[in-house]
């Protein structure tokens, strides 16, 4: 995969991108990530990239021929998912990774947070996402956040290849808790069950703090998560009340009896 990303401020990826998987990942060949700096395409002699809005108001915005031209040089006759990340996007979500993931390319344009010219989103973009619902600076940190999420789904990325199937938001569900040794710390036992070596019993108990833990702390993703029939009656017992998506539900493990006609279809981009 390839990534190239466009922004005002291209020291902010160096740090990110130099370690841990991001790192790995590059080195792997998995992936390709071109940070270029758009006021290389600014054509005036002060290389200009923003201007004051037009109609009055405060702050300042970007100008759209320096985006144009950055990434219609880089990207070349390339179609290619362009995504301005605002935080007037669409959330962005670990179904919304995962269909980014499936991209041989992607180009990332980071906004100002005052703006970006209309034409940009118009004529340029397709895809405008945001990281949440609080106000950055600049684009810059929400690609920093893509470009993690999308690349740790690379196969090969992870050491550990399962992780990506089992993480909080790939089964729907947060993950419950973890231990390592020491199995006393302080006076603080790790659970039993964790030491006993009934690998089913384990796995039984791990799915039940999961479905606790995101009782207690997400009720709102009980919705959308895949459960089974058992699942959804003992979170009724918790105290859940809140809906399941499709009342019918199947034996996890079990080939589903049909395919529900309306069953979620995954974030299209
Ligand atoms: Cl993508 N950009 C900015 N400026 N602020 C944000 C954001 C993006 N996502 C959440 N807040």
């Amino acid at each position: 995969m390839r990534i190239d990303i466009f922004t005002l401020f291209p020291e902010m990826f160096v740090g990110p991108f130099a370690a841990s998987i991001i790192k790995r990942a590059q080195e792997r060949g998995l992936v390709s990530i071109h940070i270029h700096n758009i006021r290389d395409w600014a054509t005036d002699k002060h290389q200009i990239t923003d201007d004051t809005p037009y109609g009055g108001g405060g702050g300042m915005v970007m100008k759209p021929e320096p985006i144009f031209a950055a990434v219609e040089a880089v990207r070349g006759d390339d179609t290619c998912p362009v995504i301005l990340l605002t935080p007037q996007g669409r959330g962005f979500t670990q179904a919304g990774a995962q269909e980014l993931a499936a991209h041989p390319r992607l180009a990332l344009i980071c906004g100002r947070y005052e703006g970006v010219d209309e034409r940009v989103r118009e004529h340029l973009v397709t895809d405008e996402l945001s990281i949440g619902d609080y106000v950055l600076s600049g684009g810059e940190p929400a690609a920093i956040v893509v470009v993690d999420a999308v690349v740790r789904l690379l196969p090969g990325a992870l050491g550990y290849e399962r992780s990506a199937v089992e993480d909080s938001h790939a089964t729907g569900l947060l993950e419950g808790p973890h231990y390592t040794r020491p199995a006393e710390f302080r006076g603080w036992k790790v659970p039993e069950i964790l030491l006993s070596g009934h690998h089913a019993r384990i796995a039984a108990w791990r799915r039940q703090q999961a479905l606790l833990r995101t009782l207690q702390r997400r009720p709102d993703l009980l919705a959308r998560a895949p459960l089974t029939r058992q699942e959804r009656v003992w979170l009724r017992e918790q105290g859940y009340t809140g809906p399941f998506a499709d009342e019918e539900g199947t034996e996890r493990g079990e080939e589903p009896a049909r395919q529900p006609a309306d069953s979620p279809k995954p974030l299209a981009l």
